[in-house]
Protein backbone atom coordinates (compact mmCIF):
# COMPACT_ATOMS: atom_id res chain seq x y z
CA UNK A 1 0.00 0.00 0.00
CA UNK A 2 2.15 2.32 0.86
CA UNK A 3 4.40 2.22 -2.15
CA UNK A 4 1.66 3.15 -4.19
CA UNK A 5 1.40 7.01 -3.72
CA UNK A 6 5.14 7.67 -4.58
CA UNK A 7 4.84 4.86 -7.43
CA UNK A 8 1.67 6.75 -8.81
CA UNK A 9 3.66 10.14 -8.73
CA UNK A 10 6.80 9.74 -10.06
CA UNK A 11 4.63 7.91 -13.16
CA UNK A 12 2.74 10.87 -13.42
CA UNK A 13 6.13 12.84 -13.93
CA UNK A 14 7.46 10.60 -16.27
CA UNK A 15 4.44 10.56 -18.31
CA UNK A 16 3.76 14.64 -18.07
CA UNK A 17 7.56 15.65 -19.18
CA UNK A 18 6.41 13.09 -22.20
CA UNK A 19 3.48 14.47 -23.02
CA UNK A 20 5.10 17.99 -22.69
CA UNK A 21 8.02 16.99 -25.32
CA UNK A 22 5.20 15.52 -27.73
CA UNK A 23 3.59 19.20 -27.44
CA UNK A 24 6.87 20.71 -27.91
CA UNK A 25 7.82 18.73 -31.23
CA UNK A 26 4.14 19.31 -32.07
CA UNK A 27 4.50 23.28 -31.88
CA UNK A 28 7.97 22.59 -34.26
CA UNK A 29 5.73 20.72 -36.68
CA UNK A 30 2.71 22.89 -36.89
CA UNK A 31 2.18 26.78 -38.14
CA UNK A 32 1.50 28.59 -35.42
CA UNK A 33 -1.81 30.34 -34.85
CA UNK A 34 -2.24 33.56 -37.28
CA UNK A 35 -1.55 36.71 -34.86
CA UNK A 36 -4.94 38.45 -33.83
CA UNK A 37 -6.71 34.61 -33.89
CA UNK A 38 -4.84 33.22 -30.70
CA UNK A 39 -8.05 32.49 -28.75
CA UNK A 40 -10.33 30.34 -30.65
CA UNK A 41 -13.72 31.45 -32.17
CA UNK A 42 -16.32 31.07 -29.32
CA UNK A 43 -14.03 31.94 -26.00
CA UNK A 44 -13.74 34.71 -24.06
CA UNK A 45 -11.07 37.45 -25.62
CA UNK A 46 -12.20 35.99 -29.26
CA UNK A 47 -10.94 39.15 -31.64
CA UNK A 48 -10.08 41.34 -28.74
CA UNK A 49 -13.34 41.30 -26.70
CA UNK A 50 -12.50 40.34 -23.44
CA UNK A 51 -15.84 40.25 -21.15
CA UNK A 52 -16.43 43.26 -18.94
CA UNK A 53 -14.11 44.24 -16.26
CA UNK A 54 -15.40 44.44 -12.55
CA UNK A 55 -12.82 45.02 -9.88
CA UNK A 56 -13.27 43.22 -7.02
CA UNK A 57 -16.41 43.69 -4.81
CA UNK A 58 -16.02 43.39 -0.89
CA UNK A 59 -15.92 39.76 0.32
CA UNK A 60 -14.75 38.28 -2.92
CA UNK A 61 -11.70 36.62 -2.83
CA UNK A 62 -8.56 37.28 -4.43
CA UNK A 63 -4.80 36.39 -4.48
CA UNK A 64 -1.67 36.60 -5.38
CA UNK A 65 -1.98 35.72 -9.05
CA UNK A 66 -2.15 38.56 -11.07
CA UNK A 67 -3.49 36.29 -13.97
CA UNK A 68 -5.66 34.79 -12.06
CA UNK A 69 -7.68 37.73 -10.15
CA UNK A 70 -7.74 39.07 -13.87
CA UNK A 71 -9.32 36.39 -14.75
CA UNK A 72 -12.11 36.63 -11.88
CA UNK A 73 -12.50 40.40 -12.45
CA UNK A 74 -13.40 39.73 -16.45
CA UNK A 75 -15.83 36.86 -15.10
CA UNK A 76 -14.07 34.18 -16.46
CA UNK A 77 -13.26 32.62 -13.42
CA UNK A 78 -16.39 33.45 -10.66
CA UNK A 79 -16.30 37.03 -10.12
CA UNK A 80 -16.69 36.33 -6.40
CA UNK A 81 -12.94 34.04 -6.90
CA UNK A 82 -14.69 30.88 -4.45
CA UNK A 83 -15.38 27.75 -5.13
CA UNK A 84 -13.43 27.15 -8.25
CA UNK A 85 -12.68 23.70 -9.65
CA UNK A 86 -9.63 22.60 -10.55
CA UNK A 87 -10.27 20.96 -13.67
CA UNK A 88 -11.85 24.35 -14.18
CA UNK A 89 -9.02 26.59 -13.38
CA UNK A 90 -7.25 24.13 -15.82
CA UNK A 91 -9.58 23.95 -18.82
CA UNK A 92 -9.76 28.12 -18.41
CA UNK A 93 -6.07 29.07 -17.85
CA UNK A 94 -5.39 27.16 -21.31
CA UNK A 95 -8.01 28.88 -22.98
CA UNK A 96 -7.23 32.66 -21.89
CA UNK A 97 -3.45 32.29 -21.91
CA UNK A 98 -2.79 30.02 -24.13
CA UNK A 99 -0.56 27.85 -21.81
CA UNK A 100 0.17 24.28 -22.81
CA UNK A 101 -2.27 21.58 -21.73
CA UNK A 102 0.98 19.94 -19.44
CA UNK A 103 1.37 23.17 -17.55
CA UNK A 104 -2.48 23.38 -17.28
CA UNK A 105 -2.57 20.23 -15.94
CA UNK A 106 0.56 20.46 -13.86
CA UNK A 107 0.19 23.77 -11.59
CA UNK A 108 -3.21 23.33 -10.48
CA UNK A 109 -2.19 19.73 -9.85
CA UNK A 110 0.11 21.25 -7.57
CA UNK A 111 -1.80 23.75 -6.31
CA UNK A 112 -4.48 20.97 -5.12
CA UNK A 113 -1.72 19.30 -3.19
CA UNK A 114 -0.27 22.04 -1.55
CA UNK A 115 -4.13 22.64 -0.38
CA UNK A 116 -4.30 18.64 0.80
CA UNK A 117 -7.40 18.62 -1.38
CA UNK A 118 -8.43 16.02 -4.48
CA UNK A 119 -7.50 18.06 -8.15
CA UNK A 120 -10.80 15.79 -9.82
CA UNK A 121 -13.32 16.20 -7.03
CA UNK A 122 -11.85 19.15 -5.11
CA UNK A 123 -12.54 23.50 -5.39
CA UNK A 124 -11.12 26.32 -3.59
CA UNK A 125 -11.53 29.93 -2.97
CA UNK A 126 -8.67 31.89 -4.47
CA UNK A 127 -7.53 33.28 -1.71
CA UNK A 128 -6.31 30.10 -0.39
CA UNK A 129 -3.48 30.13 -3.09
CA UNK A 130 -1.67 32.69 -0.57
CA UNK A 131 -0.62 29.62 1.89
CA UNK A 132 2.94 31.53 2.77
CA UNK A 133 5.65 29.07 1.45
CA UNK A 134 3.48 26.72 -0.88
CA UNK A 135 3.53 28.60 -3.67
CA UNK A 136 3.27 32.40 -2.68
CA UNK A 137 6.58 33.50 -1.25
CA UNK A 138 8.52 36.63 -0.28
CA UNK A 139 10.07 39.50 -2.44
CA UNK A 140 7.70 38.78 -4.80
CA UNK A 141 7.67 41.79 -8.05
CA UNK A 142 4.29 42.74 -7.48
CA UNK A 143 3.50 42.25 -4.06
CA UNK A 144 4.58 43.38 -0.72
CA UNK A 145 5.67 40.36 1.55
CA UNK A 146 3.24 38.90 3.72
CA UNK A 147 4.65 40.20 7.08
CA UNK A 148 4.12 43.86 5.51
CA UNK A 149 1.05 43.12 3.13
CA UNK A 150 -1.48 40.55 4.99
CA UNK A 151 -3.65 40.77 2.45
CA UNK A 152 -1.86 39.52 -0.68
CA UNK A 153 -5.26 39.87 -2.83
CA UNK A 154 -4.17 43.51 -4.51
CA UNK A 155 -1.07 44.64 -6.20
CA UNK A 156 1.27 46.70 -4.09
CA UNK A 157 1.47 49.83 -6.87
CA UNK A 158 4.94 51.44 -6.28
CA UNK A 159 6.39 47.79 -6.44
CA UNK A 160 4.83 47.68 -10.31
CA UNK A 161 5.11 50.69 -11.37
CA UNK A 162 9.48 50.44 -10.21
CA UNK A 163 9.09 46.73 -12.05
CA UNK A 164 8.04 48.58 -15.41
CA UNK A 165 9.54 51.62 -15.24
CA UNK A 166 12.84 49.35 -15.78
CA UNK A 167 12.18 48.08 -18.77
CA UNK A 168 14.94 48.85 -21.77
CA UNK A 169 13.86 46.98 -23.93
CA UNK A 170 12.17 48.00 -27.54
CA UNK A 171 10.56 46.07 -30.70
CA UNK A 172 10.60 47.36 -33.64
CA UNK A 173 7.13 49.15 -33.71
CA UNK A 174 8.43 50.58 -30.85
CA UNK A 175 6.93 49.28 -27.93
CA UNK A 176 8.94 49.27 -24.61
CA UNK A 177 10.07 45.76 -22.92
CA UNK A 178 10.82 44.53 -20.35
CA UNK A 179 13.77 42.02 -20.68
CA UNK A 180 14.98 39.14 -19.08
CA UNK A 181 17.77 41.36 -17.90
CA UNK A 182 15.65 44.02 -16.57
CA UNK A 183 13.50 41.08 -14.27
CA UNK A 184 16.89 39.69 -13.18
CA UNK A 185 17.74 43.06 -12.42
CA UNK A 186 14.38 43.92 -10.44
CA UNK A 187 14.00 40.68 -8.68
CA UNK A 188 17.93 40.56 -7.12
CA UNK A 189 17.53 44.23 -5.83
CA UNK A 190 13.77 43.13 -4.71
CA UNK A 191 15.16 39.71 -2.86
CA UNK A 192 17.88 42.15 -1.12
CA UNK A 193 15.83 44.90 -0.25
CA UNK A 194 13.22 41.94 1.40
CA UNK A 195 15.75 40.50 3.36
CA UNK A 196 17.01 43.37 4.53
CA UNK A 197 13.61 44.71 5.98
CA UNK A 198 11.39 41.95 6.33
CA UNK A 199 12.58 40.33 9.85
CA UNK A 200 10.36 37.01 8.78
CA UNK A 201 12.09 36.84 5.46
CA UNK A 202 12.72 33.58 4.18
CA UNK A 203 13.35 32.45 0.18
CA UNK A 204 14.47 28.76 -0.55
CA UNK A 205 15.70 27.67 -3.92
CA UNK A 206 12.73 25.89 -4.92
CA UNK A 207 10.86 29.70 -3.93
CA UNK A 208 13.36 31.31 -6.10
CA UNK A 209 12.16 28.81 -9.43
CA UNK A 210 9.42 30.05 -8.79
CA UNK A 211 9.78 33.32 -8.26
CA UNK A 212 11.18 33.31 -11.79
CA UNK A 213 8.46 31.45 -13.02
CA UNK A 214 6.04 33.51 -12.48
CA UNK A 215 7.42 36.63 -13.48
CA UNK A 216 8.86 34.66 -16.50
CA UNK A 217 4.99 34.99 -17.68
CA UNK A 218 5.27 38.86 -18.29
CA UNK A 219 7.92 37.97 -20.87
CA UNK A 220 6.30 35.12 -22.45
CA UNK A 221 2.80 35.19 -22.39
CA UNK A 222 2.66 39.15 -22.14
CA UNK A 223 5.55 39.46 -24.67
CA UNK A 224 7.18 41.75 -22.15
CA UNK A 225 5.40 44.47 -23.74
CA UNK A 226 5.10 47.50 -20.87
CA UNK A 227 1.62 49.10 -22.41
CA UNK A 228 -0.41 45.40 -21.77
CA UNK A 229 1.46 44.96 -18.10
CA UNK A 230 0.10 48.22 -17.23
CA UNK A 231 -3.38 47.33 -16.82
CA UNK A 232 -2.49 43.88 -16.28
CA UNK A 233 -0.46 44.93 -13.24
CA UNK A 234 -1.85 47.54 -11.77
CA UNK A 235 -5.90 47.00 -12.39
CA UNK A 236 -5.73 43.38 -12.94
CA UNK A 237 -7.58 44.35 -16.00
CA UNK A 238 -7.04 42.61 -19.68
CA UNK A 239 -7.18 45.10 -22.38
CA UNK A 240 -9.04 45.49 -25.34
CA UNK A 241 -7.91 43.55 -28.42
CA UNK A 242 -5.21 41.71 -25.86
CA UNK A 243 -4.20 38.14 -26.64
CA UNK A 244 -1.46 36.26 -25.51
CA UNK A 245 1.53 36.85 -27.37
CA UNK A 246 2.47 33.05 -27.42
CA UNK A 247 1.10 31.49 -30.72
CA UNK A 248 1.84 28.06 -30.58
CA UNK A 249 -0.26 26.24 -31.83
CA UNK A 250 -0.50 23.56 -28.78
CA UNK A 251 0.35 26.59 -26.30
CA UNK A 252 3.48 27.49 -24.08
CA UNK A 253 5.43 23.98 -23.18
CA UNK A 254 6.56 23.50 -19.43
CA UNK A 255 9.85 22.86 -21.89
CA UNK A 256 9.81 26.30 -23.73
CA UNK A 257 8.54 28.05 -20.66
CA UNK A 258 11.74 26.71 -18.46
CA UNK A 259 13.72 28.10 -20.94
CA UNK A 260 13.27 31.53 -19.91
CA UNK A 261 12.63 30.77 -16.51
CA UNK A 262 16.37 29.94 -16.48
CA UNK A 263 17.78 32.55 -18.15
CA UNK A 264 16.01 35.00 -15.58
CA UNK A 265 17.05 32.56 -12.39
CA UNK A 266 20.45 32.50 -13.75
CA UNK A 267 20.92 36.17 -14.16
CA UNK A 268 19.52 37.15 -10.95
CA UNK A 269 22.16 38.63 -8.64
CA UNK A 270 21.53 39.36 -5.32
CA UNK A 271 23.82 41.94 -4.38
CA UNK A 272 22.25 45.61 -5.39
CA UNK A 273 21.66 47.78 -2.22
CA UNK A 274 18.20 47.66 -1.01
CA UNK A 275 15.84 50.49 -2.88
CA UNK A 276 12.91 48.65 -3.72
CA UNK A 277 10.60 47.78 -0.18
CA UNK A 278 9.83 50.45 2.50
CA UNK A 279 13.01 50.64 4.81
CA UNK A 280 10.58 49.88 7.96
CA UNK A 281 14.31 48.63 9.64
CA UNK A 282 16.10 52.08 9.55
CA UNK A 283 19.49 50.06 9.36
CA UNK A 284 18.16 48.93 6.24
CA UNK A 285 19.32 52.53 4.37
CA UNK A 286 23.02 51.87 5.23
CA UNK A 287 23.94 50.02 1.67
CA UNK A 288 22.64 52.88 -0.33
CA UNK A 289 19.34 55.17 -1.91
CA UNK A 290 17.02 54.64 -3.44
CA UNK A 291 17.18 55.48 -7.06
C1 LIG B 1 -2.47 27.80 -13.38
C2 LIG B 1 -2.69 28.23 -12.20
C3 LIG B 1 -1.89 29.28 -11.49
C4 LIG B 1 -1.66 29.28 -10.16
C5 LIG B 1 -2.15 28.24 -9.15
C6 LIG B 1 -0.89 30.48 -9.87
C7 LIG B 1 -0.49 30.85 -8.60
C8 LIG B 1 0.28 31.95 -8.31
C9 LIG B 1 0.67 32.35 -6.99
C10 LIG B 1 0.28 31.64 -5.69
C11 LIG B 1 1.43 33.46 -7.11
C12 LIG B 1 2.11 34.25 -6.00
C13 LIG B 1 3.58 33.98 -6.00
C14 LIG B 1 4.33 35.03 -5.25
O1 LIG B 1 4.33 35.01 -4.01
O2 LIG B 1 4.92 35.89 -5.90
C15 LIG B 1 1.48 33.79 -8.51
C16 LIG B 1 2.14 34.89 -9.01
C17 LIG B 1 2.13 35.25 -10.33
N1 LIG B 1 1.55 34.56 -11.36
FE1 LIG B 1 0.37 32.93 -11.19
N2 LIG B 1 -0.66 31.17 -11.01
C18 LIG B 1 -1.25 30.48 -12.05
C19 LIG B 1 -1.26 30.85 -13.38
C20 LIG B 1 -0.64 31.97 -13.90
C21 LIG B 1 -0.66 32.34 -15.30
C22 LIG B 1 -1.37 31.58 -16.39
C23 LIG B 1 0.06 33.48 -15.41
C24 LIG B 1 0.35 34.35 -16.59
C25 LIG B 1 -0.36 34.38 -17.66
C26 LIG B 1 0.55 33.82 -14.07
C27 LIG B 1 1.32 34.91 -13.77
C28 LIG B 1 1.77 35.26 -12.52
C29 LIG B 1 2.53 36.46 -12.22
C30 LIG B 1 2.98 37.52 -13.22
C31 LIG B 1 2.76 36.46 -10.85
C32 LIG B 1 3.43 37.57 -10.02
C33 LIG B 1 4.82 37.27 -9.63
C34 LIG B 1 5.35 38.32 -8.65
O3 LIG B 1 4.60 39.13 -8.08
O4 LIG B 1 6.56 38.31 -8.48
N3 LIG B 1 0.08 32.89 -13.19
N4 LIG B 1 0.77 32.86 -9.22
C1 LIG C 1 -19.57 24.74 -5.45
O1 LIG C 1 -19.69 24.32 -6.80
C2 LIG C 1 -20.29 23.04 -6.95
C3 LIG C 1 -20.29 22.72 -8.44
O2 LIG C 1 -19.03 22.89 -8.96
C4 LIG C 1 -21.71 23.05 -6.39
O3 LIG C 1 -22.25 21.74 -6.49
C5 LIG C 1 -21.65 23.49 -4.94
O4 LIG C 1 -22.96 23.61 -4.46
C6 LIG C 1 -20.91 24.82 -4.80
N1 LIG C 1 -20.77 25.14 -3.39
C7 LIG C 1 -21.01 26.36 -2.92
C8 LIG C 1 -20.76 26.54 -1.45
O5 LIG C 1 -21.36 27.27 -3.62
C1 LIG D 1 11.19 22.54 -15.58
O1 LIG D 1 11.89 23.03 -14.47
C2 LIG D 1 11.48 22.51 -13.22
C3 LIG D 1 12.31 23.15 -12.17
O2 LIG D 1 12.24 24.52 -12.26
C4 LIG D 1 11.66 21.02 -13.19
O3 LIG D 1 11.18 20.51 -11.97
C5 LIG D 1 10.89 20.41 -14.33
O4 LIG D 1 11.13 19.03 -14.38
C6 LIG D 1 11.28 21.04 -15.66
N1 LIG D 1 10.38 20.48 -16.65
C7 LIG D 1 10.74 20.18 -17.87
C8 LIG D 1 9.70 19.59 -18.75
O5 LIG D 1 11.85 20.41 -18.27
C1 LIG E 1 2.44 30.87 -14.27
C2 LIG E 1 3.49 30.28 -13.43
O1 LIG E 1 4.64 30.22 -13.81
N1 LIG E 1 3.14 29.86 -12.25
C3 LIG E 1 4.10 29.24 -11.38
C4 LIG E 1 4.08 29.97 -10.07
O2 LIG E 1 4.79 29.23 -9.11
C5 LIG E 1 4.28 27.93 -8.90
C6 LIG E 1 5.00 27.30 -7.79
O3 LIG E 1 5.14 25.98 -8.05
C7 LIG E 1 4.47 27.10 -10.13
O4 LIG E 1 3.95 25.80 -9.91
C8 LIG E 1 3.75 27.76 -11.25
O5 LIG E 1 4.15 27.10 -12.43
Amino acid sequence: MFLITPLKKLLSSIFLIFWDVSLNIGNLLTPKRRAGFVIPKGHPGFEGKWPEFIPPQDGDSRCSCPALNAMANHGILPRDGKNISFKELNKKVRETYNFGPSFCYFVPNFAADMLKRSYSKGTFNLKDLDLHNGIEHDASLTRQDVYFQPDQGKPDIPLVKELLASATGKDKDGNVLLTSEDLAKVSGKRRAAARDSNPEFTLATEHKMFGSSNSSTLLTIFGGRVKDLEPILLEERIPDGWEPRIRERLGLTILAFNKTVLGVETRTKEDTPASVAPTTNPESNAGGVAT
